[in-house]
């Protein structure tokens, strides 16, 4: 079975998370769900990324707020693919996440996405585990076909839309 991880800085982050959760579950991916922090708990931190690969993790993600370092800290204890996911802040509309999340030194990559960026976290999360398991592959194009099949009918409800106007 595919496994994941996914860690947040706090508990505060959990809200913006959801989505996220229901995407990797979508994907049958089995995804730990934890809250540690890079600066409130960084041993916790180092420990799990340190040992992630050997007790059989493939994916970790990682959101964070503010100075969001969790994401990059993890990437410098495992090899492992890492996605970053900033979160939105109060005082600058998650822009100091992102630059805290995507901001890395060479070498020490963490695949962020946007602020608030969740569930396209999980779709990354999958599209790296489908090279792996054919039937997150499978899962993925289907879910390709379902969004161009909404695209296809907000298109033709807007032509309508509009022609009555
Ligand atoms: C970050 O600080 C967390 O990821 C969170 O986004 C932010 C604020 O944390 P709390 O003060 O709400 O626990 O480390």
């Amino acid at each position: 079975m595919p496994k994941a991880a996914l860690f947040m800085g706090s508990k505060s982050d959990f809200a913006s998370l959801e989505g996220c959760v229901r995407v990797l579950k979508s994907f049958g991916i089995d995804t730990t769900v934890r809250v540690a922090s890079a600066h409130r708990t960084p041993q916790v931190v180092a420990e799990f990324a340190a040992g992630a690969r050997a007790n059989g993790y493939e994916v970790i993600l990682a959101a964070a707020g503010k100075a969001a370092h969790l994401a990059g800290v993890i990437a410098g204890h495992t090899t492992l693919p890492v996605i970053g996911i900033p979160v939105k802040s109060s005082f600058m509309d998650g822009l100091d996440s992102l630059l805290s999340t995507v901001q890395m030194p060479t070498g020490i990559p963490v695949a962020t996405v946007a602020v608030g960026g969740g569930d396209n976290a999980a779709y990354l999360c999958a599209q790296i585990l489908s090279i792996k398991y054919p039937e997150i592959a499978r899962k993925l194009a289907e879910h390709r076909e379902q969004m161009a099949a909404g695209i296809a009918r907000d298109d033709a409800a807007v032509a309508e839309q509009a022609r009555t106007l």
